[in-house]
């Protein structure tokens, strides 16, 4: 049974139907089901009597604890695009971003339920998601989909957005971070795979600073950027396979479109996937990245600089290492910030992550030369 299908228990099925009711639905909640796998907030499928479908979002306030700024950065994206044209695809069918239904009582566009935070996002109809990337159609439909994002927010001044979740991204603070932890608690001796952790974030410290220090010299300029930019948050026309929404808003803010871009690549050239049991199946794969990078710069190279190109090789490094070392550090803190599903779990995907880095500094040279050809 997939987390789509689960069924929930009747007072907590009660429960969210209120909630969901509380935003202003034409018709009443006939069906409700878990969506997706997040590993911060909690995701439901609506269905309202009408038929029309919603997503449902408990929004993790440990995570995110000013929820009115993340609220705000997507309705004020939303705003950027209202007077635009959305753009038209191949298939026919135009590019949607995900809307904050408001509530019923005009009360705004979030509930503040018990002191949790909820909000009701418009449904992206007749698509499709995947964990993995399937194929190297689908890589290139994961690369457009970002580019197209970056397209249309591009010109949104940074000025205007929140910054909902500070020092996200920015590898420097990460590492301080897992130094505290490192100080306060230590690694597990007898835990191999945590000994292996340490070495390995030890032997690269060099690479953190390459991101912000790029942008403390100038050399890189922030802008508005997603964020989470994962396989999964890319919703494909269930009949062409053509990429029609990037979903799951909650971290667009200023940043560095580099954490976009790495993350992208890191999530989807991984075949594996960030859950693989197999470590030996995990790779960066060049055959993918092509696709990928390639469908990305088609639509965003207008806007690139020169230092953001050459940049792109450090970034798909870094944002691998760092999530290695957040999955690790989360670890070591008692798996307090990332969904695990048992006390190894965040040490596991730390251990993928970190195969991936090797794979790709294995291939940086190719890699290299791939972003030189496709510039
Ligand atoms: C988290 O919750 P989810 O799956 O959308 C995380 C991302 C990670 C991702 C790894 C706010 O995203 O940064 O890349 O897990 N989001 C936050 O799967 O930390
Ligand atoms: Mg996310």
């Amino acid at each position: 049974m997939s987390a789509q299908d689960q069924p929930t228990a009747p007072a907590a099925a009660e429960r969210l139907k209120a909630i969901a009711e509380a935003f202003a639905i034409a018709a009443p909640v006939r069906g409700l089901a878990p969506l997706g796998s997040g590993n911060v907030n909690d995701t439901y499928r609506v269905e309202a009597a009408d038929g029309a479908l919603y997503v449902l979002q408990r929004l993790n306030t440990a995570v995110f604890p000013r929820p009115e700024l993340v609220m705000g950065n997507i309705a004020r994206v939303g705003e950027h695009l209202d007077g635009r044209n959305a753009p038209r695809l191949r298939g026919g069918r135009s590019w949607e971003m995900p809307r904050l239904v408001p509530l019923r009582d005009g009360g705004g566009d979030w509930l503040d339920k018990d002191g949790e935070a909820w909000r009701l996002l418009t449904h992206i109809d007749d698509t499709v998601s995947h964990d993995t990337v399937q194929d190297a159609g689908h890589a290139r439909e994961v690369g457009r989909a970002l580019g197209r994002f970056h397209l249309l927010i591009h010109d949104l001044p940074c000025g205007q957005l929140a910054d909902t979740l500070e020092g996200f991204h920015v590898t420097p603070r990460y590492l301080a971070a897992y130094r505290e932890l490192l100080e306060r608690s230590g690694v597990d001796p007898t835990c191999e795979a945590s000994r292996f952790c340490q070495t390995f974030v030890a032997e690269r410290e060099e690479l953190v600073p390459a991101l912000e220090q790029a942008r403390e010299q100038g050399r890189l300029r922030e802008r508005p950027i997603h964020g989470d930019p994962k396989v999964n948050n890319v919703l494909l026309d269930r009949h062409s396979g053509e990429a029609v929404a990037l979903v799951d808003l909650d971290t667009v803010k200023p940043g560095l479109v580099q954490y976009d871009i790495g993350d992208c690549l890191r999530s989807g050239c991984n075949p594996a996937g960030e859950e693989a049991a197999d470590l030996n199946a995990v790779t960066f794969d060049l055959g993918l990245c092509r696709p990928m990078l390639g469908g990305y710069l088609e639509l965003a190279r207008p806007f690139l600089s020169q230092a953001d190109l050459e940049l792109i090789p450090t970034a798909v490094r870094l944002i691998s290492f760092e999530l290695g070392l957040r999955f690790f550090s989360d670890h070591l803190a008692g798996n307090r910030y990332f969904k695990c599903r048992h006390p190894r779990h965040n040490l596991e995907r730390a251990l993928v992550q970190f195969r991936l880095v090797e794979s790709i500094e294995a291939q940086e040279p190719e890699i290299q030369a791939l972003v030189e050809e496709l510039r």
